[in-house]
């Protein structure tokens, strides 16, 4: 039984990227499910920590409908539409390279509402999309008790709606049983897998509310790996990770934990910060900006800037102002004519600022008769000392 379990899971030949070109997302989540060895994805609900995750090492993210909902401040119960996940699952795809298996709760509706967000996601780059055999607007697992379920029949033609519309061959479905969940007991957990199986699924989420493992490893040692299972122990989470790869889980799901750790940390520093009213203990126990710079990716923007953004040279000018203006007597005894004073302005001055208002400021001016007058701030001068007999240029 335990080499039926453990046995590799073979990819079919279309999932196969072809020699020498990079396997897609969705062909990276295939055969991460196909592999005989445990795998781990963890959730994100945003750009931001789906780019965490990655840089953690992990090789998938869990969209999460729960942390996503919770991100942007509303109920695990479909208040957000489905088009506006779809924005945030763009921002995540963008963001990161590794696959992303996107919680699709109940497929936002019936076959026709499934199979449009499928092709969505296709074209949106995201690897997977799990929907659970629930209905629509869908609840939380962990609330309440005895969910209804969807019936057999209508979500597998779910599941096949979606397996017919992907436009990416290796894009993965992912059906999830809810029966344990929902206290309908291990045969028809078991009934709901060979159906979902059959109807194209390319695995299957087993969910459970226990805080123990026991059901989950039971489901796994019945269904025999006939297929891949996912599986999510948010409450069983005390069940060391060797119980499951003893049973051949092919994933686990960290579903929430980056959710939960944001929460705690910004309770933590607006807490502290409206009582302390200063940064100074504080600053050293957040993330430098530097670092939120660099997540961001700066450092490329700056690269692409050196390449692509046009270079203005600076202009400068250079006023000649060196003769007295002896045509003036006594106003220019003590200062060339450039420095007389009109309205409380010097000519000079005027002439600066205007060139200044056109955007030149790098200004010299050329100074000879009485050049020590000559003293406004913001220019460069030079000496002429043969300006009686150079003439003006
Ligand atoms: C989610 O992360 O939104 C899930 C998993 O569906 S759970 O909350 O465990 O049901
Ligand atoms: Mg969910």
């Amino acid at each position: 039984m335990v080499s039926a379990l453990t046995a590799k899971r073979q990819s079919p030949a279309l999932d196969r990227p072809e020699q020498g070109r990079t396997p897609s997302k969705a062909a990276k989540l295939r055969d991460m499910l196909q592999s005989a060895d445990l795998r781990f994805i963890m959730e994100a609900h945003n750009g931001l920590s789906a780019k965490i995750v990655q840089e953690a090492g992990f090789e998938g993210i869990w969209a999460s409908g729960l942390s996503v909902s919770a991100a942007l401040g509303v109920r695990d119960s479909n208040e957000a539409s489905w088009t506006q996940i779809l924005e945030v699952l763009e921002f995540m795809a963008d963001a990161t390279s590794i696959p992303i298996l996107v919680d699709g709760d109940t497929g936002y509706g019936n076959f026709n509402n499934f199979r449009r967000l499928v092709q969505k996601l296709c074209q949106r780059g995201i690897a997977g999309v799990c929907i659970e055999d629930k209905l629509f607007p869908k609840t939380n697992s962990f609330l309440g008790s005895h969910q209804p379920l969807a019936d057999i029949d209508e979500f597998c033609g779910k599941i096949k709606a979606g397996k017919d519309s992907q436009t990416d061959a290796a894009f993965n479905i992912v059906a999830r049983i809810e029966a344990l969940i929902s206290g309908w007991g291990m045969d028809e957990a078991l009934r709901r897998a060979e159906a979902f199986h059959a109807a194209g699924a390319d695995a299957l989420v087993i969910h459970s509310k226990q805080s123990g493992a026991e059901e989950i490893l039971t489901f796994c040692r019945e269904w025999g790996n006939r297929s891949p299972v996912i599986v999510i122990p948010t409450t069983y989470y005390r069940t060391p990770t060797d119980r499951f790869r003893q049973v051949g889980v092919s994933t686990i799901i960290w579903a929430n934990h980056n959710l939960r750790i944001a929460i705690q940390g910004m309770r933590e520093v607006s807490r502290r910060l409206r009582q302390e009213e200063t940064l100074i203990d504080i600053e050293d126990t957040v993330a430098p900006l530097g670092d939120v710079f660099k997540l961001a990716g700066n450092a490329e923007l700056e690269q692409a800037e050196d390449r692509y953004l046009a270079k203005h040279k600076s202009a400068g000018a250079i006023l000649l102002a060196a003769t007295r203006g002896s045509a003036l007597g006594d106003l220019t005894r003590a200062k060339p004519k450039c420095m007389l004073d009109v309205r409380g302005t010097s000519i000079l001055q005027r002439h600066v600022a205007a060139l200044n208002n056109h955007g030149l400021s790098d200004v010299t001016v050329v100074t000879g008769y009485k050049a020590e007058a000559v003293n406004l701030p913001g220019i460069k001068t030079v000496l002429n000392d043969a300006y009686e007999t150079t003439g003006e240029a």
